[in-house]
């Protein structure tokens, strides 16, 4: 068997996406996504100069070679350009490799772990009230687990805000948007907004937030201290993890389940915070850490520590990544849960799929292969158009972590 083309697609109905198409001389094809939200180009470039033109030729069925070919082979290694390609070559050839088999995807995995993926979506509001409003919608459509997020009195344009009713898309503009954060602000606002969202929705719905790299050690340890009592599923990367020792300061100090990961793009970026037991989920996804084959290494690696998976789905990761991730999150056996944010619905016809959202929960379908096909000629009418993450800065004008 062999790979007789391979060719990168790139659609914005709505939000760019980047996409690998990878052919064989058996007529079955498979695809991965490549989406690295803002710098979707770089991606495009290293695939399309680097990748492709060692990829034909090749047979498809031997994955895991042609990983450490682009991984151990390239010299350079990581970097979330470099991961994000290779991430894409390997979930399209576990979908040819799937689709040959005849099989979904979990079922070569090992086979089904669970019958369903717990998922949580994202409310937010631009006070206080809107927030647990939106939180009392996504109960009402059924989810089980609701992250939240909330403008902040004094704060504008706070991270994980919408603007009026659209989705949450943080690339909003061609050139990086100035977000102004004020720490102390947001320390005396937050354990309010979960104290009223407990009172108002008791103790059943699984409560979640996304911290998004803002705070110190010591700061995020005394948020995690003040969530306690209102009993979080998880506080995301309270501080950024580039030091990975860093975590060991906010876990001596409160029992707030900690959550890191999204933008790690190898095992390398989660060891010290898994063998030290430093965190309770690890939220690497398919797309960024390598695909399938790198994915199940970090999983087994936390598996012996007890941390449980918790993979990124923001909007920025396509329908490939959420198909491909439901596979692995059915499969994987020290699943915690999957981000599940809803894809608008040009997005959504684009890029057909077999998964399903019922009860506040993931069904992966029966498909064979991961279950996510594009339509090129649709996504041919979505022209790429640039757009950049925000930045933050402190009141003072001090650049920030987003
Ligand atoms: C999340 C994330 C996203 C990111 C986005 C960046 O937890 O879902 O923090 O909202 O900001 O994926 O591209
Ligand atoms: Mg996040």
């Amino acid at each position: 068997m062999k790979i007789t083309a391979a060719r990168v697609i790139v659609t914005c109905p709505g939000r760019n996406f980047v996409t690998l198409k990878v052919e064989t001389d058996q007529g079955v094809s498979g695809i991965g996504d490549a989406t690295l939200n803002g710098r979707e180009k770089a991606v495009v470039a290293y695939l399309e100069d680097h990748v492709i033109p060692s990829l034909i030729g090749r047979d498809p069925s031997r994955i895991e070679d042609i990983w450490q070919f682009f991984y151990r082979g390239a010299y350079w290694r990581r970097g979330p350009v470099t991961m994000s390609a290779i991430s894409a070559v390997d979930t399209a050839l576990w979908d040819i490799k799937a689709k040959m088999a005849g099989m979904p995807l979990y079922q070569l995995l090992g086979g089904k772990s669970r019958e369903r993926v717990m998922v949580y979506g994202h409310a937010n509001g631009a006070s206080l009230e809107e927030t647990v409003d939106a939180v009392g919608q996504y109960i009402a459509m059924g989810y089980k687990a609701i992250r939240a997020q909330s403008g902040i009195p004094g704060i504008e344009k706070a991270y994980g805000v919408a603007r009026g009713t659209l989705h949450y898309e943080p690339a909003d503009a061609a050139l990086p948007t100035e977000t102004v954060w004020d720490t102390p602000k947001y320390l005396r606002f937050a354990p309010r907004l979960f104290e009223k969202l407990r009172d108002t929705y008791g103790d059943e719905p699984e409560l979640l937030h996304d911290v998004h790299h803002r705070l110190t050690p010591n700061e995020a340890a005394q948020l995690g201290k003040a969530l306690e009592p209102h009993r979080l599923f998880w506080m995301e990367d309270p501080t950024p993890a580039e030091n990975q020792q860093a975590f060991r300061l906010i876990r001596e100090r409160t029992t707030t389940p900690l959550a890191v990961g999204e933008i790690f793009d190898s095992i390398w970026d989660c060891k010290d915070l898994i063998e030290n037991q430093l965190i309770d989920y690890i939220r690497t996804t398919v797309l960024r850490a390598g695909g399938i084959t790198h994915l199940r290494r970090i999983a087994d690696l936390a598996s012996l520590y007890q941390v449980r998976t918790g993979s990124h789905g923001a909007t920025d990761l396509s329908p490939v990544t959420m198909g491909a991730a439901v596979h692995f999150d059915t499969w994987v056996p020290n699943f915690g849960i999957q981000e599940y944010m809803r894809h608008s619905e040009e997005t959504d016809a684009v890029f057909p799929h077999d998964y399903r959202f019922a009860d506040g929960h993931m069904h992966c379908g029966e498909t064979p292969g991961h279950g996510v096909t594009i339509d090129e000629e649709l996504a041919a009418k979505y022209p790429y158009r640039p757009a950049s993450l925000p930045v933050a800065r402190l009141e003072d004008g001090t650049m920030w972590s987003w």
